[in-house]
């Protein structure tokens, strides 16, 4: 195991290595994903994740490449919340809603608080009113390389006041490491999810069972519009396994959700290397707690009362056959 910090433009990226060929990058803005080497089934390693090669791109493109999503992933409707009687409104950035946050962390300085052969851990102070968030969040975030070839990333939040949070991250992974993802086999643990309105605002939990929603069973992703937030019925979370490859990913979490987006409104635009992506080039499973649950007392809660620590892990895991 080896990790090594590089810079990368005014910023810093860390490389994790394991005995095992894969290779993952991390830069502290936005302690965003920047690359993940895989093997295939040849030991042919190719990079799996979308991104950018400088610091600039990511500040200057949408869709949230590789990034740790906070203080709150996904929607939250009419940028508003109440909490213990007070209403809070917050930054909207999809219209009247907030999505990931409103201003977000993708384009926050993560500060590097320690490093070891296989690790990295990042901290971030979210202060108190931040995108109109009530109370100072300290957030740290940490990334492991195993050799089994498992990416374990591991959050913990403190706060010093009540606050809501919902963190994730949002690599958006191609498993060929080109081409697009209609073809990748999904299968999600989950027999509901949630139903959405026009602006993508959950109304209410849905059985999948004889919809396009249904991945209980391997099958093609198929179909481009994907993006919504399904309801998980354990901790093994979802499986893609790309066929010309023969790589495959596994997710297991502890978050009682997950959101699927199959990139369908990625728009074209040069990434690393000079590649080219667009619609569907990659497909994000987002580990989370439930769009818009501050407004939802149905939901699982998302409120983190003063001095409380919120901790969950989810971990990526590749393989090939
Ligand atoms: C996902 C989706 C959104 C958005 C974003 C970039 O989280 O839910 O629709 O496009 O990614």
């Amino acid at each position: 195991m080896m990790t090594m910090k590089e810079s990368f433009g005014d910023y810093s990226l860390i490389r994790l290595e394991n005995h095992k060929g894969m290779t993952v990058t991390i830069t502290d803005l936005g302690a965003t994903v920047q690359s993940i080497f895989v093997p295939d089934r040849d030991g042919n390693v190719a990079d799996v994740i979308l991104g950018y090669d400088t610091p600039e791109e990511y500040l200057e493109n949408d869709g949230y490449f590789g990034a740790c999503i906070g203080r709150y992933a996904n929607r939250i409707k009419g940028a508003r919340f109440s909490l213990n009687g007070v209403e809070y409104k917050i930054t909207a950035n999809e219209g009247k809603n907030t999505l990931h946050g409103g201003t977000g962390y993708q384009v926050r300085r993560f500060n590097i608080d320690s490093m070891g052969e296989d690790y990295v851990l990042f901290s971030l102070t979210d202060p108190d009113g931040t995108d109109g968030f009530p109370a100072k969040l300290e957030v740290k975030v940490k990334y492991e390389l195993t050799d089994g070839n498992e990416l374990k990333i591991s959050y913990e939040a403190v706060s010093d006041g009540d606050t809501v949070v919902n963190l994730t991250n949002h690599c958006y992974f191609n498993l060929a490491g080109q081409g697009n993802i209609l073809s990748h086999e999904l299968m999600i643990n989950a027999d509901s999810y949630l139903e959405v309105d026009s602006e993508l605002i959950p109304t209410k939990a849905c059985f999948v069972e004889g919809t396009e929603f249904d991945f209980r069973k391997p099958r093609e992703v198929e179909k481009p519009y994907y993006d919504h937030c399904y309801v998980l019925m354990g901790e093994l979370c979802a499986e893609v396994y790309e066929r010309q490859s023969g790589r495959k990913m596994k997710v297991i979490t502890d978050m009682p959700g997950v959101q699927f987006y199959a990139g369908g409104t990625t728009s074209d635009r040069r990434g690393k290397n000079g590649a080219r992506y667009g619609k569907n080039s990659a497909l994000c499973l987002e580990t989370q707690f439930f769009p818009d649950a501050p407004n939802r007392p149905d939901f699982p809660s998302t409120v983190l009362k003063a001095g409380e620590v919120f901790k969950s892990t989810t971990s990526y895991i590749f393989s090939a056959e």
